[in-house]
């Protein structure tokens, strides 16, 4: 007989398991494997293991969510049938499963409320090597459609291989609103996350028509190569991707010319879930939007209308054109 004790969470991806191993006595000593998770809807969670298995009686608690009704299958998939979950709100399932032959698996695994009513959404302005006076790093996003933010996430770099993780609390927006994320908070007091009106924050960059988060602890975003992407919720499905470097095929050979091993990562991950288009079929650092130029007052701007994940839909602004919080210039960079 095995045990198996696994903490799961699906905000940090990429945290060790903790598997607590008992003795093996008997000769089917495997204990259950788990093997997925994920919240399908509203009203249900879904747990995969590697053979069948079922609920140890009163060995499942997802926080106060009631628990109607518990589906098993055959290739060891349990479906939970739940109360409605609240969008964005943070729970813990705690479950117990038997295959039947005395191994049991227990498993504590935390996800976010499925959220049904995200906005149309998409990035629409990046400030990277921001400094001095009035700029600090930022992403903008332009909501396409009403909606609510709970749960949304955007990684600095991708579920495999991240910097900073921010996830968006349960906010009513509007079509047209833009959102400031702001990567290098100053730790003022007036830099508040806006959950009500628009007004509300200060600190550098801060719009009262915009709504400005502040990415806490942010230590700004990378200065030339790096990943940005927008997912419905942490580790979940990829909403889009914004990839920027400086780099060649000509230029570095180093992890297939990205240059580093996590960039590499983000960029495989983002390639894997269909995130950014490669006129060559294969990923090379000169198909991601070209970051020479780019400075506290350029930034890289998205063209109106434009389809997520290919270098054609961002330009290089003007001098003095960066617009966080407001419609995008279409005065384009010319470094000749
Ligand atoms: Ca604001
Ligand atoms: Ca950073
Ligand atoms: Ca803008």
């Amino acid at each position: 007989m095995r045990k198996t004790v696994i903490f799961l969470s699906l905000f940090f991806i990429s945290c060790p398991l903790l598997t607590l191993g008992g003795k093996a006595l008997s000769s089917d000593s495997s204990p259950p494997r788990f093997l997925e998770a994920s919240v399908p809807d509203e009203e249900s969670v879904r747990l995969t293991f590697d053979k069948k298995c079922a609920v140890v009686e009163n060995r499942l608690m997802i926080g106060e969510l009631s628990v109607s009704e518990i589906q098993t299958s055959e290739d060891g998939v349990i479906t939970v049938k739940t109360a409605p979950q609240i969008p964005g709100k943070e729970y813990v399932v705690d479950i117990t499963v038997t295959d039947g032959a005395g191994n049991t698996t227990t498993l504590l695994w935390a996800f976010y409320g499925f959220n049904s009513r995200l906005p149309t959404i998409q990035l629409n302005e990046i400030s990277v090597n921001a400094s001095g006076n009035n700029h600090a790093d930022a992403v903008e996003l332009l909501c396409l459609s009403n909606g609510n933010l709970a749960g949304m996430c955007l990684y600095e770099g991708s579920p495999a291989d991240f910097d900073t993780l921010f996830v968006f609390p349960n906010v009513e927006v509007k079509k047209g609103e833009m959102i400031l994320v702001h990567y290098k908070p100053e730790g003022l007091p007036e830099e508040v996350q806006e959950l009500n009106a628009l007004d509300e924050s200060g600190g550098k960059n801060s719009h009262p028509n915009a709504r400005d988060f502040w990415v806490e602890g942010g230590d700004g975003l990378t200065g030339t190569n790096g990943a940005l992407t927008l997912y419905n919720t942490p580790g979940g499905r990829l909403i889009e991707a914004f990839l920027y470097s400086n780099r060649t095929t000509a230029s570095d050979t180093a992890y297939n010319g990205f240059g580093s091993d996590s960039f590499l990562i983000n960029v495989t991950e983002i390639t894997e879930a269909g995130g950014w288009n490669w006129p060559l079929g294969q990923p090379r650092p000169e198909d991601c939007v070209h970051s020479k130029g780019i400075t506290s007052t350029r930034t890289v701007n998205r063209r109106p209308n434009s389809p997520s994940g290919t270098k054609e839909s961002w330009f290089i602004g003007a001098t003095s054109s960066a617009s966080l919080g407001e419609t995008n210039t279409t005065e384009e960079y010319s470094s000749s």
